[in-house]
């Protein structure tokens, strides 16, 4: 099972029950449950305490809010990128009530299936405050793929897009409407890394996520300021592949499923994966140049009995530094390491969640083996909380957004 069969499965709760901070603090107060019992505990850690959501920017709608992008020029402005297609400005006020239009995609066919096609990500450019260069990652019909494009600002209107400077660097066929992936995030490095899923349906039918030669259920590294031959982009000459026969160079790692939360640690320059499992488990791995993450060989640690035919004798699959199993939730959203100030127990923590269970949970990892995880939010039996994605603020600070439209804060809960 995975995000098709659970939006089933939820389509008629999606409603706008509203959950107040003080609805969710006694609960939690209340709920101290650890998982993975088997990790052992290091003494003097944080392993019981938790957190708390303070829901902002309540006045204002959004729709499908799956990120908030800042850019590094210092503006004290979040675009807002909604998965319907529009990105919207909000000052850094969390009480503001007024949000204004950067762009709007939302009549070019994004989706068929609006679960997981739409507009899935806005990345700047690193020297975005000199060139007022961004990136979107969205999906297109008839033919069904995801276009990578290059946008300028408006040099008029520091607020709004100019959409006709499009530059498409990349379209990638995709077979089916879900495992559209579409995390984008330029590195330390500098280039930009992007998440593609492995094409769609179940099973990864065409086999396409170990397939070398295709883009999906891959991370790809390319370089935007440079071109390769005749491709809009560059690539990499210290990418795994490069220069290698029959392989697209353009790939960084692969064996992925659908990727959905795949960020870099501030601190270390790590990239962290959550991979959405399908029959059994949800993973988490830690990104290694040139790694087989395994599907769809293998499932988390396991092997994935559909695929029939066995692997290459060659093969050398990494396996996830953690995974959970279906009692824990159903569809993985990769989170942060946390970075921040405000919640000192979480300092170094990989934080993430469950989209169907609602849970959320701290991961501590030492020399990339995991050493303890714990939950650290319970949902509330009358919440609709459903975590789709994490975005974190200039400070390290980081948001949470549910699948009913609604964005929070994650706090430490007793402050
Ligand atoms: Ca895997």
């Amino acid at each position: 099972m995975d995000k098709i069969s659970i939006m089933n499965q939820s389509a008629g709760t999606r409603s706008s029950q509203r959950n107040t901070l003080s609805q969710i603090v006694p609960l939690l107060s209340m709920i101290c449950i650890l998982s993975d019992q088997g990790v052992p505990e290091s003494k003097g850690d944080s392993h019981d305490r938790k957190i708390v959501l303070k829901e902002v920017y309540s006045g204002i709608e959004l729709k499908r809010p799956i990120m908030i992008a800042i850019p590094p020029d210092e503006s004290n402005r979040y675009f807002f990128v909604q998965q319907t297609g529009e990105v919207l400005i909000l000052p850094n006020d969390r009480e503001a009530t007024e949000a204004e239009t950067f762009l709007d995609l939302s009549n070019r066919n994004l989706a068929k299936n609006d679960f997981e096609e739409g507009l899935l990500n806005l990345s700047f450019h690193p020297s975005f405050k000199q060139n007022g260069k961004f990136y979107l990652y969205y999906s297109q019909q008839a033919p069904k793929r995801s276009v990578i494009s290059e946008f300028r600002v408006s040099e008029a209107n520091p607020n709004q897009a100019n959409l006709s400077s499009e530059r498409i660097l990349m379209e990638i066929r995709q077979p089916f409407w879900n495992h559209n992936s579409g995390n984008m995030s330029f590195g330390p490095d500098n280039y930009l890394y992007i998440a593609v899923g492995d094409g769609g349906n179940a099973n990864d039918p065409h086999n396409l996520a170990q397939n070398l030669f295709v883009f999906n259920g891959k991370i790809l590294r390319i370089d935007v300021d440079g071109r390769s031959g005749s491709l809009a982009y560059g690539i990499p000459k210290d990418n795994p592949f490069y220069g290698r026969e029959g392989i697209r160079h353009e790939i960084w790692c692969y064996g992925m499923r659908n990727p959905w939360g795949t960020h870099f640690d501030s601190k270390t320059g790590q990239l962290w994966c959550a991979d959405v499992g399908q029959n059994l488990w949800e993973e988490i791995d830690i990104i290694q140049k040139g790694g087989n993450y395994g599907w769809n060989y293998r499932e988390g640690n396991h092997r994935f009995d559909l695929r029939k035919q066995p692997p290459p004798e060659d093969s050398e699959f990494l396996d996830p530094i953690h995974e959970y199993p279906r009692e824990d939730g159903k569809s993985i959203t990769g989170g942060f390491v946390y970075r921040g100030n405000k919640i000192p127990w979480m300092q170094g923590l990989y934080l993430y969640g469950d989209w169907s269970s609602g849970t959320l949970w701290a991961l501590k990892q030492k020399d990339g083996e995991k050493v303890a995880n714990h939950i650290i939010h319970t949902r509330p039996k009358d919440s609709q909380f459903q975590p789709t994605a994490f975005s974190q603020d200039e400070n390290g600070e980081l948001f949470v957004f549910s699948w009913d439209g609604k964005t929070y804060e994650i706090l430490d809960d007793q402050i």
